[in-house]
């Protein structure tokens, strides 16, 4: 056993640690001290001492106009600026690419910026651009045609980190041609999974989930058994938000134990179907009533919001949500905060029958890179994604990562924030709990970059040291940890929402109407409504615009197969 000091400035340490790599994980920049400025100007880069790969290197130097979108939040090392950091350095020293910004505004007036300068005829070389935007430049004749360049010159490092989530290409693709290079990210990262107070699974004896009933007796137990051993009937099952939905607390997951998918279009006989009006979401509803009126959800979920759902969970009084992978740091923590021996555990989503259940999720791309119709170099977007595939992605080089990402010594400024090159690997959360988890079983951390090495010393400080703040690092990364569920999702336990255009005509004009409808009738009937009120709710969508959106959505999908 540890001195207890020694066990304290432990206990200091992974709490700053975890702080540490949740700012770095989310980017969102801390609020903490400036680095102190350096001497002189802009402090020389160390391009030549790295391994890097470049694709091309115009010489002389092309000129290729953009714009920025930078938040107030985002931090610069001292004289460095958007127009002059170790990107647009690093564009035009190693790849002979000099990146201008014709404008740069916050984050939030972007898109109302780009509209006008497109209005205006004044179109950047290359640019960042939503979903709705790429579909009407390309009407309005505006966007090169990648489709050759992207063929010939991608990396094989890009090919993958762009076909790993199977719709991103495609959602780039109008009439089979390539107009953009969709910005990727983890889309599995969204799919729900299980999480269950395993400390008290612990106290009354409780074996894992498999099936819902099983989900559903240990939210009755948990409800009735006094899981907290305070003698008070204090506790709930399940917690939910009065949003119904969401990353924390949402009930999708639920549904997902039934077979059902709300919100989201797949395939069944052949067609696409929308899932929140299929008859799988009576039984997950009936399920819920029943919770409900055995008081095993909060009485006043109707009207709580995440914040008060969150004080719920801290208050140590939940005993399950449905979530994702990175709940533990939010806000599962605050639970252990207060009742240290708190520990949730992740499991997949149960299933009502012998068909195992799958989670629902989304394509995760938001945004496309394109080039202006006319420049004279469409193909030097192509080279910028290879330096950032085959360079950033997957590196273990930690000189290398600090110089581009940002090193973890100043939190606060995120460097690849500079660049609207940023592609993030659909898979990489899986792959890095894997390797971390490979690390820990041969106790041997060498192979790992500067960040896994620090989630590594923290789930050791839980294993060896008791630490028990650390037990999110443990639930996320650790055996049997959330990352492994989102493996079995991606691999054959994920229901991917089929639909990835732009809204249909239908859609833009109805759902504001229909979603808000859907999402009373079901928080009315778990409060008690009769069941038959879904029944009704689904002829009521039909009627009043969802043949026409059920229609529009599978010309989309004829369209694009
Ligand atoms: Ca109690």
């Amino acid at each position: 056993m540890n001195h207890p000091t020694e066990r304290t400035r432990m206990r200091q340490l992974v709490a700053l640690l975890l702080l540490v790599m949740m700012l770095v994980s989310c980017g969102e920049p801390a609020s903490g001290p400036t680095p102190p400025p350096a001497a002189g100007a802009v402090p020389e880069d160390s391009f030549g001492a790295l391994d890097l790969v470049t694709t091309v290197h115009y010489d002389p130097p092309i000129e290729m106009s953009s714009v920025a979108a930078v938040d107030a939040t985002i931090k610069f090392l001292d004289g460095n600026d958007i127009h002059n950091n170790v990107w647009t350095r690093a564009y035009e020293q190693l790849l002979g690419i000099k990146l201008t910004y014709q404008w740069v505004v916050d984050g939030s007036m972007y898109g109302q910026k780009l509209g006008l300068s497109v209005n205006s005829g004044d179109i950047p070389d290359m640019f960042g651009v939503s979903a709705a935007q790429l579909h009407l430049f390309h009407e309005a004749g505006l966007l090169a045609d990648l489709t050759s360049v992207y063929e010939t010159l991608a990396s094989a490092k890009t090919r993958d980190v762009l076909t790993q989530d199977p719709v991103s290409l495609k959602a780039a693709t109008i009439d089979g041609k390539l107009y953009g290079i969709p910005l990727t990210d983890a889309a599995v990262a969204s799919a729900p999974l299980l999480w269950i107070r395993q400390d008290w699974m612990d106290q009354l004896g409780i074996d894992p989930p498999t099936t819902m009933a099983d989900a559903l007796e240990i939210s009755r137990r948990f409800t009735e058994e006094d899981p907290d051993g305070n003698g008070v009937a204090d506790t709930i099952g399940l917690c939910a938000t009065k949003s119904l939905w969401g990353a924390i607390a949402g009930l999708q997951g639920f549904f997902n134990g039934y077979h059902a998918y709300p919100n989201i279009w797949y395939e069944r006989d052949g067609k696409l179907v929308y899932g929140s009006v299929q008859p799988e979401m009576r039984s997950a509803l009936e399920a819920l009533q029943k919770m409900y009126a055995q008081g095993q959800l909060d009485p006043e979920f109707g009207v709580k919001d995440i914040n008060q759902v969150t004080e719920t969970i801290a208050q140590g009084k939940c005993g399950m949500e449905f979530g994702v992978w990175w709940n533990p740091y939010h806000p599962l923590n605050q639970s252990q905060a207060n009742y240290p021996q708190a520990f949730w555990s992740a499991f997949p989503i149960p299933s009502v029958d012998g068909v195992p259940a799958k989670s629902q999720y989304g394509s995760a791309i938001g945004a496309f890179l394109v080039v202006r119709q006319g420049y004279e170099h469409p193909e030097a977007l192509i080279h910028m994604v290879n330096f950032w595939s085959d360079n950033i992605l997957g590196s273990e080089d930690d000189p290398l990562r600090n110089t581009f990402l940002g090193s973890i010594e100043t939190p606060d400024v995120v460097l690849y924030k500079y660049t609207p090159v940023v592609l993030w690997e659909p898979n990489a959360i899986i792959n890095d709990g894997n390797k971390l988890r490979d690390a820990l079983a041969s106790k041997d951390p060498s192979g790992l970059n500067l960040d896994a090495q620090w989630r590594y010393r923290i789930i050791q400080a839980y294993f060896e040291q008791g630490i028990l703040e650390a037990w999110v690092e443990v639930a996320t990364n650790g055996p049997n940890g959330a990352t492994t569920i989102l493996e079995e999702i991606a691999a054959d336990r994920g229901q991917l929402n089929r639909f990835y255009g732009v809204p249909t005509p239908a859609m833009a004009e109805k759902m504001p109407t229909l979603d808000p409808m859907q999402d009373e009738v079901i928080t009315k009937i778990i409060m008690g409504d009769p069941l038959d009120a879904f029944d009704q709710f689904v002829e009521n969508w039909y009627n009043l615009g969802g043949t026409e959106i059920v229609e529009e959505v599978n010309l989309w999908a004829e369209r694009n197969q």
